[in-house]
């Protein structure tokens, strides 16, 4: 076998737990290696700010709820689900679990019922800690697990926006709607020191995101504290200096996604940065945080970069102090990264990767535009041509091959699927990235193609995160219309928005009433709006609904997605 290593000096992985090592007294007055009073997180909006010693604390009282209020008595490795848009509630919840020993599983804030019941389910989720406006969802979800309308209220915690810990303690900050609120919680106790996890015990999971993979339905991964406390560290070697005394992040991305939990609740933290939250984006207020913050860094993914770089709001404010923006999560063209002014810089990983695994730092982002970067210390990579076989076969320098990588961030496997686990990781404990890669001889790592089939799409300008839309989930909706006999869905790709749409293939159930091409449209359109009140917005077929004859579909029953891309592409060209 072909094994490529790191080019950096090893780090040595941390024994400890996530919440020590971001949060425990390391001075007079220093929490995790900075000032305690040091800013940690600010709302974007009201610029209600918590330092690293309140969110601790805030941490350490929510804990303390969490395992001692009579309606919760959660123990340790119990399951918390958290439903919510970017706030400053949200890193309190997180820390606030993660302190009392506690498991946290990150939900799509935009999710609807259904899709929330998978992942609540699936988890074990014992609690939802969720944003007000997302309480109606969360109760329907719980409702339709067959629980009582009391049982319903007593695994609901109101999260509210967390702006009356942030200095402004008289606000009340959420309705009274009957249920217990994070305000009410976090004004019980303080656990006397967070729950311990040594030596073993930090394989134990921490966090539950929910990734498709390659079969669809969203698996929960199961990230251990050694996963997250040794990518911090690989990062914080690699990551381009940071002075946190003048340095601060826009954090615009959803927390929801590995990118953000770890790259923007996470690392900042360890590296002692404040976060400016921002709880969506939008251009105008992207930019006016910039300046009213001096904000000097920021991560983001490529659609984002597409609306800045035609965007008024660019002129308009005062940029000068943004040194950095990272790009993430899909590829990024190189024509877009050569017309910014301050410097765009890639970073990849999965969600299975606990995510980042390659980063190309600021000093290379001219030479190797388009790429990935270098493998981040303690990993192990190769490129594999054919992984299926016994006699593998290791790609030639500067050959494509799928990415496998092997270290201490890769995940434990997937919660309650050892079938898939088993898929992705080699006895030897080879995770399959999925991705087709290619290796320079100077080290420098591209992605080029995507084994997998998922859908990233993007929606713009709203929503700023890459979300993955698997095909299979919406071929299984779209089977359950009346009017509907069989059905693909495949991403199309979009250059100038830089995002991939959903779009599917149909075949009519009474084919002979649908002939001529009106009748064809008005089937496809029907399908469209049809599917808007089944799934959520991200998964809407905006690559449009068109009426096919016959599925293409291989001998083992597999649709031929590559067929029906070979049949898009066609018909984007006529
Ligand atoms: N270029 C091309 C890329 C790239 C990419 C990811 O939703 P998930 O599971 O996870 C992510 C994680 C993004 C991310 C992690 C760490 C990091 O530092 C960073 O940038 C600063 C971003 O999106 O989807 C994983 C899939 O997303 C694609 C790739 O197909 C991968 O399998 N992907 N990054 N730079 N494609």
């Amino acid at each position: 076998a072909r094994i490529y290593t790191s080019p950096y000096p090893p780090i040595s992985v941390a024994s400890e737990s996530l919440f020590t090592h971001l949060f425990s007294v390391t001075g007079p007055n220093e929490i995790g290696g900075y000032p305690a009073a040091h800013p940690a997180f600010i709302d974007a909006a009201t610029g209600a700010t918590v330092s690293r010693a309140l969110l601790k604390h805030l941490a350490l009282s929510l804990g303390y709820a969490l395992r001692n209020h009579p309606q919760l008595k959660l123990t340790r490795g119990d399951t918390v689900m958290i439903f919510s848009p970017n706030s400053l509630a949200f890193p309190i919840a997180l820390f606030g679990a993660i302190s009392g020993g506690l498991r946290c599983t990150l939900a799509n804030s935009a999710y609807t019922s259904r899709e929330l019941e998978h992942q609540y389910k699936d988890s074990g989720a014992k609690v939802i800690l969720v944003a007000e406006d997302g309480v109606p969802v969360a109760r329907e979800m719980l409702k339709d697990l067959g629980l009582a309308k009391n049982e319903v209220d007593q695994r609901i915690v109101v999260l509210g926006n967390g702006l009356q810990w942030a200095g402004n303690r008289s606000t009340k900050t959420t309705a009274d709607l009957g249920l217990l609120t994070l305000d009410e919680l976090l004004t019980l106790g303080t656990l006397p020191s967070e729950e311990r996890f040594d030596g073993a015990d930090t394989h134990e999971t921490v966090l539950l995101c929910y990734s498709s993979g390659t079969t669809g339905k969203p698996k929960g991964v199961m990230t251990s504290h050694q996963n997250i406390t040794s990518v911090l560290d690989m990062v914080k070697l690699v990551f381009p200096p940071l002075d946190p005394g003048k340095d601060v992040m826009l954090g615009v991305l959803p927390f929801y996604h590995i990118y953000g939990a770890v790259k923007l609740l996470n690392f900042p933290l360890a590296a002692g940065i404040p976060v400016v939250i921002q709880t969506k984006f939008d251009p105008v207020a992207f930019c006016e945080n910039i300046a009213r913050y001096r904000v000097t860094a920021s991560l983001i993914v490529p659609p984002i970069l597409v609306v800045l770089s035609r965007h008024p709001a660019v002129e308009k404010n005062d940029l000068s102090t943004l040194k950095i923006l990272f790009s993430g999560a899909a590829p990024l063209g190189a024509a877009l990264v050569k017309d910014q002014e301050c410097f765009v810089t890639q970073g990849y990983g999965l969600t299975e990767t606990s995510p980042t695994t390659h980063l190309l730092s600021t000093a290379d982002s001219d030479s190797k535009v388009g790429s990935i970067g270098l493998l981040l210390p303690n990993l192990e990579a190769r490129l594999v041509v054919d992984g299926e076989g016994d006699g593998l076969i290791d790609a030639e320098d500067g050959q494509p091959g799928e990415l496998w990588l092997r270290g201490p961030s890769i995940m434990k496997g997937y919660l309650n699927n050892n079938v898939a686990t088993k898929d992705c990781i080699t006895h030897d404990k080879w995770f399959k990235t999925g991705d087709i890669g290619i290796r320079d001889k100077e080290g420098y790592y591209y992605i080029v193609d995507r084994r997998k089939e998922l859908i990233k799409y993007k929606q713009c300008p709203n929503l700023p995160v890459l979300k993955q839309v698997p095909p299979a989930e919406l071929e299984s909706v779209l089977l359950t219309h009346p009017d509907i006999a069989d059905a693909a869905v495949i991403g199309v790709y979009d250059e100038g928005e830089a995002t991939e749409y959903p779009r599917a293939y149909v075949v009519p159930a009474s084919p002979e009433k649908v002939t001529t091409p009106d009748q064809k449209r008005a089937f496809g359109s029907d399908v469209a709006n049809w599917i808007k009140t089944k799934v959520a917005q991200h998964k809407f077929l905006r690559g449009g609904v068109i009426v096919i004859d016959v599925i293409p579909k291989s001998a083992a029953g597999k649709i031929l997605r590559r067929e029906l891309r070979e049949l898009a592409k066609v018909e984007m060209e006529n």
